[in-house]
């Protein structure tokens, strides 16, 4: 194997930014349809708990353009679409287990018959009481498997001992709405030997799979096609399955074209969020803020099934001491099983919960301390060779250097004292401020998806294409892949065109999620891409009678030793197709050296570990509960940057998306379960007016052997930052009242800043 790869990693803007800004990207809306096509909506229950006792279609069948209403009686293979426990019917049977649930598909002529035989149907279903918090459904034996612990030495030791201080304390984290630009949906069209779907999915063999146990097919009847996803944040990688499998059960039924498409309503209504989460917790330290034990109990709101929620409990388990080192650790978590839509992943997946609450912990802790909450921060973060609760051993730490570059490099210390200051001054505004590190591990625990492959075409004309398992959905992953062949064969973006992920090409995918796609997938095209490479340079060598040490490939031409020959690639290429050498090469990667053992909850499940540390300021107005947030500092782990533009974006959109999670989304639900915020004037998302005021930020670069052309992944960490514009409120919360509220409740929406400040002065 040529060990030969060029260091200069040609960098491109993102190659679908020209597409997105002049509206020529395509997503599964914007398809041409054949003209015989259907469509497809749904009916969803109304209530959150409660026996179906009939269903009565005659009427709605009688409108003008309706063809059919499938049932769970009309699927001809499993009514059965759970991932990991098979506890979700694609259509509700007897049973109803949250609002919102779909129980049957309408096909149609247009949307407009769809809507109103929606109406005309006749439901009838005897309503029972739901549960809608984790804990009632705990006490209540309401649980999807049995709880999970992550130990580290001995809690019940360390908490017996003397001289130490130790706080109790709860919290309890909102969920959080995707809110994709582009909703769920499919289009499936009937092939002579299968069907073909084109779905908004993260993950398209999961949609594949599902689709052929749904129709009681096999997986090689159907294929199903990618071109891009208007934003996923992981509400498309469990998420997207059911609403494709309608639409393919439709078409079959119908043998025509079905189109699926839910509106905004539908999609915020019936899809599962990112979880909620209770928490109980002790910690310990000793009076100088060495974290001495730290023991904590997740209660994890799955929702109605189990959907990844016991995966992303895993990942809770994983993070739950964040950057930190604490030597005794005693974690459970359980999911708990409540008649809300199934929770599912959503960037982070369970580690951010994981994190809010060692930082809760820390931040009561120094409060009793009287310690500068960064105080303790600093003094337990983690150092290298720390071992991890779950086995692992950190190397490469960046948790110290992160925290000391921001001091230095972006004055924080100067930020601190005039926050101090001002609030000497002030009265009925207070600053708040917070640090917030993150240390956070690359791979799906899973280790098992830690695979990837790529099929690299070269066409007689000197041209690429490229087809993996990643799915584009906005976080640039086809650009970040595009440079691979682009460094390694030195071509221009012109030459290349990575081909929609299909599963008819790339067998097997993984789900383009964990932050991974771009490690697994741009690893595979590489591999083939050097393989490729060492034939090309293998065959030039003949050709130029020269050895093939001296030749490498530059702007489009065959150098030996740096310099230019007469031999052009196209030319090149276009010999070895006369020759009859092979032009076209599979790659497949799978993250070495990883393992986990759940039997003993140990192991080495992560390639590497991302890290980081930022900043944040904020601003109360004490009389209104209104607050601003001022300025955010954050120096992240990039690895060896080898896409600065998308890193930053990545960056930037994480930690807004964060932001939105912990201070203005909220999800609030009625006591029947009915979604109270369900629409984008009652559920607020970050916009312009909500990012930082002042945002610097700054990467530490690093190679990193095991992400793609050593740069490291970037998807999910920068999320977690979000976490410190809470601590920064809490903070400046903690300014004027002098105290820290026992349950710690997210989001900090103004409504319950002002409660906080107002009402736990009176109510300890
Ligand atoms: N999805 C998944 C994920 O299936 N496994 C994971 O470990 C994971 N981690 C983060 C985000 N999505
Ligand atoms: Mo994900 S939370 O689909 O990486």
């Amino acid at each position: 194997m040529l060990e030969k790869l060029k260091t200069k990693i040609k960098e491109i803007k993102n190659i679908d930014s020209t597409g997105h800004v002049t509206g020529r990207s395509m997503y599964v809306d914007d398809i041409i349809e054949r003209a015989d096509t259907l469509f497809a909506g749904v009916l969803t229950s109304p209530v959150s708990k409660g026996k179906i006792v009939q269903i009565n279609v005659d009427k709605a069948l009688e409108i003008d353009g309706i063809n059919c209403i499938l049932l769970a009686t009309d699927i001809p293979g499993e009514n059965q679409i759970g991932g990991i426990l098979p506890d979700e019917p694609l259509l509700a049977e007897n049973e109803v287990h949250y609002m919102g649930q779909p129980i049957a598909v309408l096909v149609g002529e247009d949307e407009n018959c769809i809507h109103k035989a929606i109406s005309l149907i006749d439901l009838e279903i005897e309503k029972e009481i739901p549960i809608t918090d984790p804990k009632t459904a705990f006490q209540k034996g309401k649980i999807l498997l049995p709880p999970r612990t992550f130990r580290l030495g001995n809690t019940e030791e360390e908490f017996s001992k003397k001289d130490l201080v130790i706080v109790e304390g709860s919290c309890d984290i909102g969920g959080q709405e995707h809110l994709y630009l582009e909703t769920q949906g499919a289009y499936a069209i009937p092939k002579e030997k299968g069907i073909y779907v084109i779905s908004s999915t993260q993950s398209p063999t999961a949609v594949q799979r599902t689709i052929a146990k749904v129709l009681g097919w096999s997986m090689h009847q159907v294929e199903v096609d990618v071109t891009r996803l208007g934003g996923g944040f992981g509400g498309k990688e469990d998420q997207a399955t059911p609403w494709a499998c309608m639409a393919a059960l439709a078409a079959v039924r119908m043998n025509k074209p079905v189109k699926l498409i839910l509106d905004r309503y539908v999609d915020i209504r019936s899809t599962g969020k990112r979880h909620r989460y209770m928490a109980d917790y002790r910690i310990c330290s000793t009076k100088d803020g060495m974290i001495q034990a730290y023991e904590v109990m997740f209660y994890q709101d799955a929702g109605a099934a189990a959907d990844l929620s016991p995966a992303v409990l895993e990942r809770t388990l994983f993070h739950f001491t964040n950057a930190y080192f604490i030597p005794n650790v005693t974690a459970t978590a359980v999911s708990c099983k409540t008649n809300l839509p199934p929770n599912t992943a959503f960037r982070g997946f369970g580690g951010p919960q994981g994190m809010f609450v060692i930082e809760a912990a820390i931040t009561r802790l120094a409060d009793k301390l009287k310690l500068p909450r960064e105080e303790v921060q600093k003094k337990n973060l983690l150092k290298e060779n720390d071992l991890l609760p779950y086995g692992q051993i950190v190397r490469n730490v960046k948790t110290n250097l992160s925290w000391d570059t921001l001091i230095t490099n972006f004055d924080i210390n100067k930020r601190i004292a005039s926050i101090n200051k001002f609030n000497e001054e002030n009265k009925l505004k207070k600053k708040g401020y917070a640090f917030m590190p993150i240390c956070f591990g690359i791979s799906f625990t899973k280790t098992s998806l830690n695979q990837a492959s790529s099929l690299v075409n070269i066409y007689y004309d000197g041209s690429v294409g490229i087809s993996t398992g990643a799915v584009e959905m906005g976080q640039g992953v086809n650009t970040r892949i595009a440079q691979v062949p682009m460094t390694v064969f030195s071509l221009p973006l012109n030459k290349i065109k990575i081909e929609t992920t299909n599963t008819t090409r790339i067998i097997n995918t993984s789900p383009s999620a964990a932050s991974s796609t771009a490690d697994l997938n741009g690893k595979a095209t590489e591999l083939a891409c050097m393989t490729l490479k060492e034939r090309l340079l293998q065959f030039a060598s003949e050709l130029l009678e020269t050895p093939m040490e001296q030749l490498d490939f530059e702007d489009l031409y065959v150098t030996n030793n740096n310099q230019k020959t007469s031999l052009s690639w196209d030319e090149l290429i276009s010999k070895a197709y006369e020759n009859r050498i092979s032009l076209s090469e599979k790659g497949f990667y799978a993250t070495p050296s990883i393992h986990f053992d759940s039997s003993i909850e140990k192991g080495h499940p992560f390639a590497y570990h991302v890290y980081g540390t930022s900043f944040h300021e904020v601003t109360i107005d004490v009389v209104k509960g209104t607050y601003s947030l001022d300025y955010v500092a954050v120096v992240h782990d990039v690895g060896k940057s080898m896409n600065k533009l998308i890193d930053q974006g990545q960056l930037e959109g994480g930690l807004v998306q964060g932001i939105g999670w912990m201070t203005l989304e909220e999800l609030r639900y009625s006591d029947e379960g009915r979604l109270l915020s369900n629409s984008l004037s009652t559920y607020k998302v970050p916009d312009i007016y909500s990012i930082p005021k002042v945002l610097e930020t700054m990467f530490l670069e690093d190679p990193e052997p095991h992400g793609l052309l050593k740069s490291k992944a970037i998807g999910e960490p920068p999320l977690m930052y979000g976490i410190g514009t809470y601590f920064a409120l809490l903070n400046a919360i903690n300014q004027y009242t002098g105290k820290l509220p026992n349950t710690i409740i997210s989001p900090m929406t103004p409504e319950r800043l002002f409660t906080f400040l107002h009402l736990s002065r009176h109510h300890p």
